[in-house]
């Protein structure tokens, strides 16, 4: 029986288990990243693991988030991680010289490998063959330490490309074709592999753009055979030695297959607030815009903006409209200046960021008051542009351009066909790698700034919790609501008690002063909880409040292993109608827990009510052993 490219990259690395559907395999970790406003806790986590030098084949720690710098603890994180990373043989990649997964891919992906990252848009590296993983800070620490990561041995399911892209439609609209056809909770345990004649049309930075996207549908991650285009890229990036062939069997077998027809395929936009909610261009042409926003880890290759800067040249963007570029590297900003793209951006009256996450992540060029913002982004959650009342409209880089220049939301089909028919991904790429700072191997002082405070400890399973229900929230609830971020609270990731005061402030503005008053609580929610992004301080700082247990309908895959790694119990409904019999205030009883722990299933006696509802651990016995001894951490502890 023939074999899926994911499962022949899990097979060469597969060190626990088999693989088995289902069931949790232990895969070995080539390579990491992480990027600061998740990094400085990983790396304390790394520290306090006492492993002199990281195990892996290449570490490289980024500084592409937290860069806007209004105060002093922007640079002391990033000063801390630059010796920290010194310190323990990892790469380090000075702030300005990108965003993690566009450099990543320009510099360091190699078909074939693992690579483990603290940011939940690792999965880009599969646009070039990698079997690249998002994960919390926590589980990355011990990849550089040698560890294993877990996973569920996903489902595969086949994304077949047949036919071509039309001009002007991109490969955004295949992923939001996909995210129309599986939503935002349709990928948790899967990894979403492309295949097909359409493949060979769609060049790396094409491909990347997909396999970021993927994130949003909770996919464990997505991957590209790496062919020839793989081939040209890693050769015009002077890295032809990295290139291996691989792709998955023709006879193998896959959980669900997909056909999209890349002929038929049209210009669409994620609406306002989710990725999943998928409209064609044609229902929102004419809506009047106030802000476009090209740029972030899903868009911003050299590829994408020289299309930008042709749809721009000769045009003036909308007198109304406010429009804004960050490049995804230094290379792109580079070879954007020789080429004379970023002087066409300029003319037309474009405003140019530095290198990095900028408006994505809410760090600055947040819209105005109910203003409607278009992004070549891939999150456009209620807030988190930075204004809450903000509709964000997910859409390609030609949508993007085209509609600036028009000010209302434009159809490019027939409007940009000439303007970036020459466009092609360089031949040659400018490669001058001296924004990387290589480790020594001498001694290094570690260097921690006063806002960087210890990660919160964690204690033992205890026999017994009583407390009240401290949250009642939706489906779909995001690591953006749980903790947020925005200029004003990414500068405090390496502060858990700071950010605890705005802990899912989003949702319930009094539920910090809530959890603190009662010295902690439960937090019960819908579907998908805490789908979204990787950072584990959307873990932390409940912890940090005293949360014990979340019980919820359904968890995303990386927030649920966060909560455990930090010894929170993820509990779920067994029946999903219980959860419309909790309510906020209600006093929960969980007896017996380390024999129902055991037994993954627990009985919850809702004092308030008198009833009693059934909840079930669906956990490994490795995490039921975290649990009991209180995460990860203590795990080890107990373990040396
Ligand atoms: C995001 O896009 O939400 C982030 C910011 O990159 C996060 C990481 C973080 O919260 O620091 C992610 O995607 O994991
Ligand atoms: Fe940065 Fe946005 Fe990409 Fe997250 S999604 S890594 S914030 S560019």
């Amino acid at each position: 029986m023939g074999l899926t490219l994911t499962e022949k990259i899990i097979k060469e690395h597969l060190v626990v288990g088999e693989m088995v559907r289902g069931t949790e395999i232990g895969i070995r970790i080539d390579n990491t990243l992480t990027q600061d406003s998740t990094g400085t806790m990983a790396y304390l986590q790394f520290e306090a693991m006492d492993v002199p030098k990281v195990k892996t084949k290449k570490s490289i720690a980024y500084i592409d988030h937290n860069m806007l710098q209004t105060g002093p603890e922007n640079m002391d994180d990033h000063i801390y991680i630059q010796t920290v990373a010194k310190k323990h043989g990892i790469i380090f990649s000075k702030p300005g010289n990108g965003i993690c997964h566009q450099v990543n891919i320009e510099r360091f992906g190699k078909p074939g490998e693992t690579l483990l990252g603290s940011d939940s848009h690792t999965p880009t590296g599969g646009g070039i063959g990698m079997l690249a993983i998002g994960a919390g800070g926590l589980d990355v620490a011990v990849a550089m330490a040698g560890g294993e990561y877990y996973i569920t041995m996903p489902e595969i399911v086949k994304v077949e490309l047949k036919g071509k892209l039309q001009p002007g439609v991109t490969s955004k609209d295949i992923i939001l074709e996909v995210l129309k056809r599986f939503t935002v909770k349709g990928g948790i345990n899967r990894v979403f592999e492309y295949v097909g004649e359409g493949v060979k049309s769609l060049s790396v930075p094409d491909r990347a753009t997909i396999t970021n996207m993927g994130a949003e549908l909770g996919a464990t991650t997505s991957v590209f055979p790496s062919d020839q285009e793989t081939k040209l890229f890693l050769t015009a990036q002077k890295r032809e030695e990295d290139f291996i062939p691989l792709n998955a069997d023709a006879d193998a077998i896959y959980d669900e297959e997909t056909v999209i027809d890349l002929d038929q395929l049209i210009p669409m936009a994620a609406a306002p607030h989710s990725p999943d909610n998928i409209k064609p261009i044609d229902e929102l042409e004419g809506m009047k815009i106030n802000q476009v926003a090209i740029g972030s880890c899903t868009n911003s290759s050299l590829y994408d903006l020289m299309k930008v800067a042709s749809i721009l040249e000769g045009n003036t963007v909308a007198e109304e409209v406010s429009l804004v570029i960050s490049p995804g590297s230094k290379q792109v900003l580079n070879m954007l200046a020789e080429n004379g793209y970023l002087a066409k951006m300029i003319d037309a009256g474009a405003r140019i960021l530095e290198c990095g996450c900028g408006p994505c992540i809410g760090m600055g060029q947040s819209p105005n008051t109910k203003g409607i913002s278009l992004r070549t982004f891939n999150r456009n959650f209620k807030g988190r542009s930075g204004t809450t009342d903000a509709d964000v409209y997910l859409v390609s880089p030609e949508v993007a351009a085209i509609s600036a220049i028009h000010g209302v939301i434009t159809n490019p089909v027939g409007k940009v066909d000439e303007a970036v028919a020459g466009v092609e991904v360089a031949k040659e790429f400018k490669v001058h790698d001296n924004m990387f700072v290589a480790p020594t191997g001498e001694e290094v002082e570690v260097i921690k700034g006063p806002n960087i405070k210890p990660f919160p400890k964690t204690e033992k399973l205890k026999e017994n919790i009583h407390k009240n229900v401290l949250i009642v929230v939706e489906d779909n609830i995001t690591t953006d609501h749980i903790m947020p971020s925005n200029a004003k609270l990414l500068p405090y990731r390496s502060n858990i008690p700071y950010l605890s005061d705005y802990c899912l402030t989003p949702c319930d503005p009094e539920f910090p002063a809530r959890a603190k008053e009662q010295g902690g609580g439960i937090i019960v929610a819908g579907h998908n909880y805490g789908q979204g992004s990787s950072r584990e301080h959307a873990a932390l700082a409940p912890l940090y409040l005293g949360i014990k247990a979340v019980i919820a309908k359904s968890f995303a895959r990386i927030h649920k292993n966060n909560l455990i790694n930090n010894g929170i119990l993820p509990l779920i409904f067994k029946d999903e109608k219980d959860y419309d019999g909790l309510n906020l205030g209600d006093s929960l009883s969980l007896d017996n827990i380390l024999v129902g722990v055991e037994a993954k299933e627990l009985i919850v006696k809702n004092e308030t009510t008198g009833k009693e509802i059934k909840v079930v651990l669906d956990i490994t016995d490795r995490q039921k052993e975290m649990i009991f001894a209180g995460g990860l951490i203590n795990m080890m502890k107990e373990n040396k």
